[in-house]
């Protein structure tokens, strides 16, 4: 039996993204199985998931780990049958570095005018609006995780304040930090841009709704609060939120994820005037960078090492 074939198996289970690019790369190293493939196969010890079929995992009879193609793990943990083994979720340099991108640069649009010079320009109006500088404007980041933390110090750097908002108390550098129940109301109060960058999970499902957009700051040197979410959609009440742009609660919206993707032809989002889309694109999984994470993880796991970034399954993430 040469090396390859010795090694734990995997099984690849993937809806909506082309399964391909992760089978090649995988496949330099171990044996890879496309599921519908590999039922009841005991040299199956790794499944590599996203947006799995729920009957797939539980026939699988010697699975040891599960790994989530993509930082969120909310598709893998509303698997009814789950097994009992660790799940993994993705923390990489490459998806973090995509994340402060595309956060940085609709933080940017919506500090620096772009909805009202788009509108300029379709006009050919020549008018200078009056700009605050950033350290006016305050910027409050819901999750200030792996993302998040990243996304906070990068917007320091430019000169925002940074509110940082998260389950448990955390102490970050340069950033005004609330958490839990109590410490939300304050820190929507004091938000200009509000990012939203926390997992899906029972707790969060919906939180971002009339009654979170209602308490954002109002007076603030942007004449009226921005919503970004990169999160997920299910976190967001989409109704509510045309709801505060039609009625002057939200200024201007960038919104890369929906309550159901695609987002339907027929949205309002799609043509409103203070929403800007993108198709959940935020910060895509890249094969390329992290198939290696993943197979270190699984040889660091035969030798015997501990795991890193396994998913907390009371908490959701
Ligand atoms: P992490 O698990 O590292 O961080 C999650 C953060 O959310 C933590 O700060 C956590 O608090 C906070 N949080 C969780 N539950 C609550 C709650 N009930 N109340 C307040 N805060 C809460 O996740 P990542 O930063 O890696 O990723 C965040 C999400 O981004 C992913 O789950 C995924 O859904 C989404 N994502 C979207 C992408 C896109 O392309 N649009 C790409 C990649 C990820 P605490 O610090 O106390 O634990
Ligand atoms: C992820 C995503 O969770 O792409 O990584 O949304």
């Amino acid at each position: 039996m040469n090396d390859q074939a010795a090694r734990g198996r995997i099984l690849l289970s993937v809806r909506g993204m082309d399964p391909q690019r992760w089978r090649d790369l995988l496949s330099r190293q171990r044996t890879v199985v496309l599921e519908p493939d590999g039922a009841e196969d005991p040299s199956i010890e790794y499944a590599a998931v996203w947006n799995h079929d729920p009957d797939v995992l539980t026939r699988l009879p010697n699975l040891k780990l599960i790994f989530s193609l993509g930082a969120g793990v909310d598709h893998v943990l509303s698997d009814p049958d789950l097994p009992d083994v660790p799940v993994i979720r993705i923390v990489a340099e490459n998806l973090t570095q995509y994340m402060i991108e595309y956060v940085t640069w609709r933080v940017l649009d919506h500090h620096r005018q772009g909805f009202l010079y788009r509108t300029q320009q379709r006009d050919r109006v020549w008018r200078q609006p009056a700009q605050p500088p950033a350290g006016d404007v305050a910027v409050g980041i819901m999750g200030l995780g792996a993302l998040g933390g990243a996304v906070a110090q990068a917007l320091k750097a430019l000169g925002f304040n940074i509110n940082g908002w998260s389950r448990r108390a955390r102490q970050m550098e340069g950033v005004n930090t609330f958490h839990g129940e109590t410490g939300l109301t304050p820190f929507l109060e004091a938000t200009d841009i509000l990012v939203v960058l926390l997992p899906l999970t029972p707790a969060t499902e919906g939180i971002v709704d009339y009654s979170v957009l209602k308490r954002l700051r109002r007076d603030g040197p942007l004449r009226g609060p921005c919503l970004i979410n990169a999160g997920r959609g299910r976190l967001q009440r989409e109704s509510d939120i045309l709801k505060a742009l039609d009625d002057g609660t939200l200024k201007e919206a960038s919104l890369d994820v929906f309550e159901r993707e695609p987002l339907d032809p027929q949205s309002p989002l799609w043509t409103h005037p203070h929403v800007f889309v993108t198709p959940h694109a935020a910060a895509s999984s890249d094969p390329t960078h992290l198939v290696p994470l993943l197979l270190r993880q699984m040889e660091a796991y035969e030798r015997g090492e501990p795991l890193r970034n396994v998913v907390d399954r009371d908490a959701g993430y």
